[in-house]
């Protein structure tokens, strides 16, 4: 396989973020179909596709019981941070936990790690990716966390607007959140114009 110089990183698509769950996005579960072509069509070229999930401790404070923001959600090992069940995972996709350490929000997919503990940025450089398309959720928290970091370290960004929805705990958040993610340097994009762009080449 040529050095990859792409990939796909899917944000949080964990039930307790989609109708009924916990902290629930509106229309979160509606990011499900448009990830699910984007990571196949990733898959078949032979692009890395990153999945991440908040996988908390129950004692964190980021939860209101310990003087955090949220209520309780996404808890390591229960159903609420499974990943939405029609979300399809092409083989390979790699999972990146995060969220773990009590002491740490963890909003960005930077904070986490894989299975062998490698972090997310690691994990990107030694597949030689430098383009990374981000969706999922939630537009105004981890999405924009994850993008700012990406670009941090360096990275071309796509985001995908048909492929995000925010919390928008205050009217407005999903709007100032792309307008965060623009000003980093990311391109903002709907999942259709991403495949109608020519594919990267090797650099
Ligand atoms: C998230 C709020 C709290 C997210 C996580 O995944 O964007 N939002 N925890």
């Amino acid at each position: 396989m040529p050095p990859s110089t792409r990939a796909l990183l899917v944000v949080d698509v964990q039930n307790d973020f989609c109708p009924g769950g916990a902290l629930p996005v509106a229309e979160g579960d509606r990011v499900v179909p448009v990830i699910n072509e984007v990571a196949a069509r990733f898959a078949a070229r032979g692009e890395p596709v990153f999945v991440s999930r908040d996988w908390h401790p129950q004692d964190t404070n980021h939860f209101q019981d310990y003087g955090g923001p949220w209520p309780v959600h996404c808890v390591a090992d229960t159903p609420g941070a499974e990943f939405h069940p029609d979300l399809v995972l092409p083989a390979g996709a790699v999972i990146v936990s995060k969220g773990e350490d009590p002491a740490d929000h963890g909003y960005s997919a930077f904070e986490g790690r894989t299975p062998d503990g490698t972090g997310l940025g690691d994990a990107l450089d030694r597949l030689g990716v430098r383009t990374l398309v981000v969706a999922g959720l939630a537009t105004d928290y981890c999405v924009k966390q994850s993008v700012l970091d990406a670009r941090e370290h360096g990275l071309e960004v796509m985001v995908l607007a048909d492929a995000v929805r925010a919390v928008n705990v205050r009217p407005g958040d999903d709007d100032r959140a792309i307008d965060a993610m623009r000003q980093a340097g990311a391109a903002v994009l709907s999942s259709e114009e991403l495949e109608d762009r020519p594919e990267p080449g090797p650099r």
